[in-house]
């Protein structure tokens, strides 16, 4: 803030010099009115998946000029180095916020110091961070993962039991998120409990597939190529649910929750959901982006000087195959 107001100094002083004949006028850079509008510097992960676009546009939205801010927004391709780039020129532009999504959950110490020293508060939001001093971030506004990833081992525990397969073996195919990042350790951690849960359950493959539909398909095709013996594949969001699912239909294999293969999946976005309603996925946990309208409501909060709750997880619901409908796809904001 204080780099913004000595910004404004110098631009008044510019602007009474060389007006001669007009009142000063309040000082305009970049088109916009100075001084009001909070600037704030988000650094976004990339846009891998749908959800991912759904969330930047409810970022953008909420934190529009109309709603008080400057935004200055970040792309990092995927990249945690290029967040940590973009934070540090957040913090030599003096941006009065810094708003990050992380890729990863650990790396972020150093840099949330130097944002600390330079009087910026950072709002951690989507994907959580492991820091050793917890107070480097103000808040963090996302999702319970391993609660996401409970819902979803849970369903299927009560499915296999209603089609009394609780003695048979059940081959799971695990098809995980981005390696490293919260939403996949959590949504992990709960499958991987419910393995040791179910000693009838058997993981057949697992692997890192970025939270992309090609990466998925890519790995569910070499793991076809080694066996078709499956039950249920695991996919940690939408985009890995229809890459496995495109491979397995291209080897045959049939995709529902009755007498073919158990495609469970997460983020519950319009074209997952489309898939649920086709009986192609057979649950879909919803993973909500519209974050944009609590990250602003967080900084107005912190603007008037209120109190700001450490974690705001929001909330979030499930649908699978046998209850979606079509009405239920429509009356959905993403
Ligand atoms: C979860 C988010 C994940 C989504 C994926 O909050 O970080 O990243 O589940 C996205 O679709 O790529
Ligand atoms: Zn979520």
């Amino acid at each position: 803030m204080k780099k913004r107001m000595l910004a404004i100094a110098v631009v008044t002083l510019l602007l009474l010099c060389s007006c001669t004949n007009t009142t000063p006028q309040t000082p305009v850079v970049s088109g916009k009115k100075m001084g009001d509008l909070i600037l704030v510097g988000f650094s976004q992960v990339g846009a891998e998946s749908e959800w991912r676009v759904a969330h930047t546009e409810s970022m953008k939205a909420a934190l529009s000029e109309e709603n008080g801010y400057e935004l200055i927004y970040d792309d990092a391709r995927n990249e945690q180095e290029n967040q940590l780039r973009a934070i540090r020129t957040f913090i030599q532009q003096g941006v009065d916020y810094i708003v990050v999504a992380p890729r990863l959950e650990t790396g972020w110490d150093s840099i949330l110091q130097e944002a600390k020293d330079a009087g910026i508060p950072v709002i951690v939001i989507d994907r959580d961070i492991k820091v050793e001093d917890r107070s480097l971030y103000t808040t963090y506004i996302g999702s319970d993962f391993y609660k996401e990833g409970e819902t979803a081992v849970a369903w299927l525990e009560d499915l296999l039991e209603k089609q009394g397969r609780t003695e048979d073996t059940i081959r799971i195919v695990h098809i995980q998120g981005t390696a490293g990042s919260s939403a996949q350790l959590g949504r992990t951690s709960a499958l991987e409990r419910g393995v040791s849960r179910n000693d009838n359950w058997e993981k057949v493959a697992q692997e890192p597939c970025d939270f992309t539909r090609a990466k998925a398909y890519e790995v569910m095709s070499k793991i076809l190529r080694r066996t078709k013996d499956i039950d249920v594949v695991y996919c940690e969001n939408d985009g890995e649910a229809l890459g496995a699912i495109d491979a397995m239909e291209d080897v045959g294999l049939k995709c529902n929750a009755e007498d073919g293969v158990i495609v469970i999946s997460f983020d519950a976005t319009r074209l997952g959901l489309e898939y649920c309603l086709a009986g192609k996925i057979a649950l879909n946990v919803e993973c909500n982006p519209l974050q944009g309208p609590y990250v602003d409501a967080v900084i107005k909060r912190r603007q008037r000087g209120e109190p700001i709750e450490q974690v705001k997880y929001i909330n979030e619901t499930q649908f699978d195959c046998f209850t979606i409908t079509q009405e239920m796809i429509d009356g959905r904001g993403y």
